[in-house]
């Protein structure tokens, strides 16, 4: 047998078939300078005087699901306010406007990829790896993300997109992780999550998903990751090197899907 095939043959021992992309911290950085932003707008544009600083939604970030995320406010943070007697209406119209305002801020071009996002993807999908999404936002925000970073149609990249409300539990619960691998017809030793949080990597592990790796961000970079295959700073780029945080990664300076087979092998063991 000659040596590629054994190098290809020991390449195609890992039985990675599938890579679940989270969303938000993760495929791009659209906490700080998208959602909270549109929050405010939509708390603007209906007379509230409710304004969530970049330390204030550190907090609140601590609740995935925008809807959830008010409420959380509301009973935390802003318990005087005077609730309306349609509660969950009134924040449901609320989040409405918030998603309205995201999309036009994600679809100016105003967030890009984080660093290595598009460079993996490519790889992944050229290798026939397939992709899914598990991600607690609104489905809306996800198609507004891909078309104005990877141009029109490249949802079609992703075989599933898995999002917001169509799971009642939201990270950390398994849900929407259980929910996407149903759809893929996979089961969790086939799949390895890319998340940004530990709600994310909660979601992933409860899952049965043993391959997490996790790309920390501004608001994350201190939480618990304990049970991570590998805790990395970004993707990284050629001449952009990532910082291995936890984990270890052979002979690279980026994450490539050579590194993610060892990493999804090592944790499937
Ligand atoms: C992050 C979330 C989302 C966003 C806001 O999702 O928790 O709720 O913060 O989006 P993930 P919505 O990291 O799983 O991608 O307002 O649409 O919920
Ligand atoms: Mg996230």
């Amino acid at each position: 047998m000659l040596k590629t095939e054994v190098t290809e043959g020991l390449v195609n021992m890992s039985d990675l078939k599938a890579i679940l992309f989270d969303v938000d911290g993760t495929l791009a950085d659209t906490e700080r300078s998208g959602h909270r932003i549109a929050f405010n707008a939509a708390f603007a544009e209906a007379g509230l005087d409710w304004e969530w600083s970049e330390e204030l939604y550190g907090k609140l970030l601590a609740v995935t699901g925008g809807k959830e995320r008010i409420l959380f406010y509301l009973n935390e943070f802003n318990t005087d306010y005077q609730r309306p007697m349609k509660l969950d209406a009134f924040i449901a119209d609320l989040h409405r406007a918030k998603t309205k305002h995201y999309k036009a801020l994600i679809s100016s071009g105003a967030i890009p990829l984080r660093s290595g996002i598009r460079r993996l993807l490519k790889e992944t999908k050229l290798a026939g790896v397939r992709l899914g999404i598990a991600t607690t936002t609104t489905p809306d925000n996800v198609f507004s993300l891909l078309e104005s970073t990877l141009g029109v149609g490249a949802a079609s990249w992703f075989e599933v997109i898995a999002a917001g409300d169509v799971v009642a539990a939201k990270k950390p619960a398994p849900d929407i992780y259980m929910w996407a691998m149903e759809k893929l017809g996979l089961g969790a030793g086939s799949c390895l999550a890319i998340e940004d949080s530990r709600n994310g990597l909660l979601s992933a592990l409860s899952a049965g998903i043993r391959s997490v790796l996790v790309t920390v961000n501004g608001y994350t970079e201190n939480e618990d990751f304990s049970g991570a295959g590998m805790v990395v700073s970004h993707l990284g780029e050629s001449g952009d090197p990532c910082r291995i945080l936890n984990g270890s990664i052979v002979e690279s300076t980026l994450v490539n899907l050579t590194v993610l087979r060892d990493l999804h092998d090592r944790c499937n063991k």
